[in-house]
């Protein structure tokens, strides 16, 4: 039995490479969709920074080297965080009004999950997921935003090397997610070259192709 029922809880899964714009693009679909955003990364680096946490040293090297954190503690920060948020709705109220579904919360699940049992494990233990938006962006596009960014960002991971590091990761264990959902009929596609808008243009045409709504605020 997962943690939430996906009657009451939505939870969508955004992936793509690193930089394909998985975070920027969680900012419109916030504003327009009703979702709460998870990133699985920003969660870790938050860990990795804690006071008291016993995992900082092992998070930070993990993300330098580009490799995945064990998923447990993943895993346990999401489902928290996601806890967190329904006892908030509820305590406000405000569930009713997130999302186009009767009271349902919707969750935007950022850059997880990216390992096969990381997927059986969460839709097992916390919730299914109703469905995978894709960003597709070539490997030359993504690494020219991560070393723009990688000027001011301060993060671990935006160096040539890690960049290089993280391309291998997301090839090798990440795109067999993405694969595994698709065969399922569960992955949503969006070319993620062009500007911000243009890319969200086409996040919200497919998204419309396949029924999913807009929240009425
Ligand atoms: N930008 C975005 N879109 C643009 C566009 N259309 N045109 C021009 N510029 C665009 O974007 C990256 C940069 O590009 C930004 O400067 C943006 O302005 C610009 P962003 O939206 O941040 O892309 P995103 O896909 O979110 O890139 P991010 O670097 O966050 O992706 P990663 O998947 O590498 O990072 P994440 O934080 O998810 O994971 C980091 C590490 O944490 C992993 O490598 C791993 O070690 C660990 N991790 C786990 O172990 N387990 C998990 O479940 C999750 C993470
Ligand atoms: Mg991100």
């Amino acid at each position: 039995m997962s943690r939430f029922s996906p009657t009451e809880t939505t939870v969508v899964f955004l992936l793509g490479g690193p930089g394909s714009g998985k975070g920027t693009q969680s900012t419109n679909l916030v504003r327009d969709y009703g979702f709460t955003h998870l990133s699985a990364g920003d969660l870790l680096r938050a860990e990795q920074v804690r006071e008291g946490s016993q995992y900082g040293t092992l998070i930070k090297s993990y993300i330098t080297e580009g490799k995945i954190v064990p998923m447990e503690i993943t895993v346990a920060l999401l489902s928290n965080a996601m806890a967190e948020t329904l006892e908030e709705n509820s305590k406000k109220g405000t569930a009713q009004k997130q999302g186009n579904g009767a009271g349902k919360a919707r969750f935007l699940i950022d850059g997880f999950p990216r390992k096969l049992d990381q997927a059986v494990f969460f839709e097992e233990t916390v919730c299914p997921s109703e469905f995978t938006l894709f960003l597709d962006c070539p490997e030359e596009v993504m690494e020219k935003r991560l070393l723009k960014r990688g000027e001011t960002s301060g993060r671990d991971d935006d160096n040539a090397e890690s960049i290089r590091k993280r391309f291998r990761t997301f090839v090798e264990t990440s795109m067999p997610v993405v694969d595994a959902f698709e065969g399922q009929g569960k992955v949503i596609k969006v070319e993620a070259t062009g500007s911000v808008e243009e890319v969200y243009e086409r996040i919200q045409a497919s998204f419309e192709a396949r029924g999913v709504r807009p929240a009425s605020f």
